[in-house]
């Protein structure tokens, strides 16, 4: 899986919606190949990896999370969902 995010997954997950989806990924047992965009407030359409996210969801906006089989989940709230409810395989079942 790949994770679309901004300049990396730095911060507190509270403030930082690219690290709270990448996170969840890796408490969920992933460890999502992390895309770093750059750019934002403004300069978003000059950076290849924001264009690739527009072609994506319609906006410039990361984090944004794109499946092994294609399927896209966008912004933070649903990547989180999305972990919640997927657990890799490799996170072991609680006792
Ligand atoms: N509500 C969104 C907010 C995402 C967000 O603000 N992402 C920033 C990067 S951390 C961004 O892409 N800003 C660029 C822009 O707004 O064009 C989420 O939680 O996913």
């Amino acid at each position: 899986m790949k994770l679309y995010v901004c300049y990396g997954t730095f911060g507190p997950a509270a403030r930082h919606p690219c690290a709270r989806a990448h996170r969840a990924l890796t408490a969920a047992g992933y460890e999502p190949e992390v895309v770093r965009t750059y750019g934002c407030y403004g300069t978003d359409r000059l950076f290849r990896g924001r264009c690739a996210v527009k072609r994506l969801t319609g906006t410039y906006k990361v984090p944004t999370l794109v499946l092994d089989d294609g399927t896209v989940v966008d912004e933070s709230d649903k990547i989180v969902a999305w972990a919640a409810a997927n657990p890799s395989s490799k996170v072991p079942a609680p006792a």
